[in-house]
């Protein structure tokens, strides 16, 4: 009886969802917060059209800070072969992971990339637990098992990334349909490439999100480059936002360089998702200033190209410009800057402290030991 009741319930659910208008296909891409050319030569700020209150603003500013310079300190412990295995920078384009998942509600989930150190630190992650991953301590989050941006803490709605691109995607798909079974309410930020985007994963699980109205917000970091690829030579469409339309979901292009924009725009998406709209594409239009990753020399980027971005679109030269406007001084923004060196300082010396993990431990906590007993027992490691 049970089960044919659940049959039932099944069935009208169904039909139900057979009977939701879907909207006629049309490209649906708002673009009023997307990027803008400096008008009379004045250097671009921040839109002015927020519900941000100052007190956030300057919280924003802070974590734009907090990312940037919790890089570079790991890039100086790069060049000192303190760090294991690639590090990977956002520079020039914190403002995206920053202002998107400071959106967020803190019982909402993220899956960020390499370029998303931002989002992980607004979803409450602290300077140390990157440091000690970065130099595979023992105090770091993943105990030495694996390295820099794989990791991930549940409680803090962080899902670690795996490094095939574009699965991402169908997992934070899975991961809201799961909570719509469990009755569970929250949206989900995926972050992608735009050389992701070109996946057939990204296409999947895309797909089944829409189709199945699940709140997934999919941010795409549009930055120009794939490695040494152009966007232009793995994609045909000019703009990202151009996919959604694939899909029969709204899209957004946002000025990824633009930490209010890019906090409104994900702010309306996330709305849109949680009262059951579905699936929706968010494309920042930004730019990688480093290489893929610190040994990459960017031999393949035309001269002049990542001078004009440091000069003319800094993220948080932009926002810093928009602050003083409205009436913050510099003493505020700089005492801000001397805690967040203070905090790094601090716990960069904690993850140097932290002694490197026991060989012995290594195939624990790998897979659940209490389902799979681990690979090498330390009496197999001693023999
Ligand atoms: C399926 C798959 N193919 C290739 C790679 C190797 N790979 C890692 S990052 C990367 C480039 C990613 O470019 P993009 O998606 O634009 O992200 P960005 O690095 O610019 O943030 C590639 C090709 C991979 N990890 N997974
Ligand atoms: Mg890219």
């Amino acid at each position: 009886m049970e089960s044919e009741k659940t049959v039932d319930k099944d069935a009208a659910r169904d039909k139900r969802r057979r009977r939701l208008k879907r909207p006629r296909f049309q490209m649906r891409v708002s673009t009023k917060f997307a990027p803008r050319k400096s008008t009379n030569g004045e250097p671009l700020t921040c839109t002015s059209e927020t519900t941000l209150k100052p007190e956030q603003l300057l919280e924003l500013y802070r974590y734009l800070k907090l990312t940037r310079l919790v890089e570079e300190r790991i890039v100086n412990l790069y060049r000192q072969t303190k760090v294991v295995g690639g590090v990977f920078r956002s520079l020039g384009q914190e403002a995206t992971a920053v202002g998107s998942a400071y959106a967020l509600q803190p019982h909402d989930f993220i899956t960020p990339l390499i370029r998303d150190l931002g989002a992980v630190l607004v979803k409450g992650i602290r300077p140390r637990e990157i440091f000690a991953q970065y130099m595979a301590k023992a105090w770091g989050p993943s105990g030495g098992r694996d390295l820099n941006i794989h990791f991930g803490d549940m409680e803090k709605g962080f899902i670690g990334p795996i490094s095939h691109l574009g699965d991402m995607i169908p997992v934070m798909t899975g991961i809201l349909l799961g909570a719509r079974m469990q009755k569970k309410k929250f949206v989900g930020i995926a972050y992608i490439g735009d050389g992701g985007m070109s996946t057939g994963a990204f296409h999947e699980g895309l797909n089944f999100a829409a189709v199945q109205r699940l709140p997934l917000i999919v941010v795409a970091e549009h930055n120009r480059y794939a490695y040494s690829t152009p966007t232009s030579l793995q994609t045909a469409v000019k703009d990202l936002a151009e996919k959604a339309a694939g899909y029969g979901i709204p899209a957004y292009i946002v000025d990824g360089n633009d930490v209010i924009a890019c906090y409104e725009v994900t702010k309306a998406a996330a709305d849109y998702a949680r009262r059951g709209g579905g699936a929706v594409l968010i494309e920042a239009k930004t730019y990688r200033r480093k290489g893929h990753a610190e040994h990459d020399d960017q031999r393949y980027i035309p001269p002049g190209e990542i001078e004009w971005w440091e000069k003319n679109n800094d993220p948080i030269d932009r926002f810093e410009k928009y602050l003083l406007q409205t009436g913050v001084s510099q003493q505020q923004l700089d005492a801000i800057t001397a805690d967040v060196v203070r905090e790094i300082d601090e716990d960069c010396t904690w993850a140097e402290s932290s002694p490197m993990p026991d060989a012995e431990q290594a195939a624990y906590n790998v897979f659940d030991n209490s389902i799979v007993p681990p690979a090498f027992r330390p009496k197999v490691l001693e023999s």
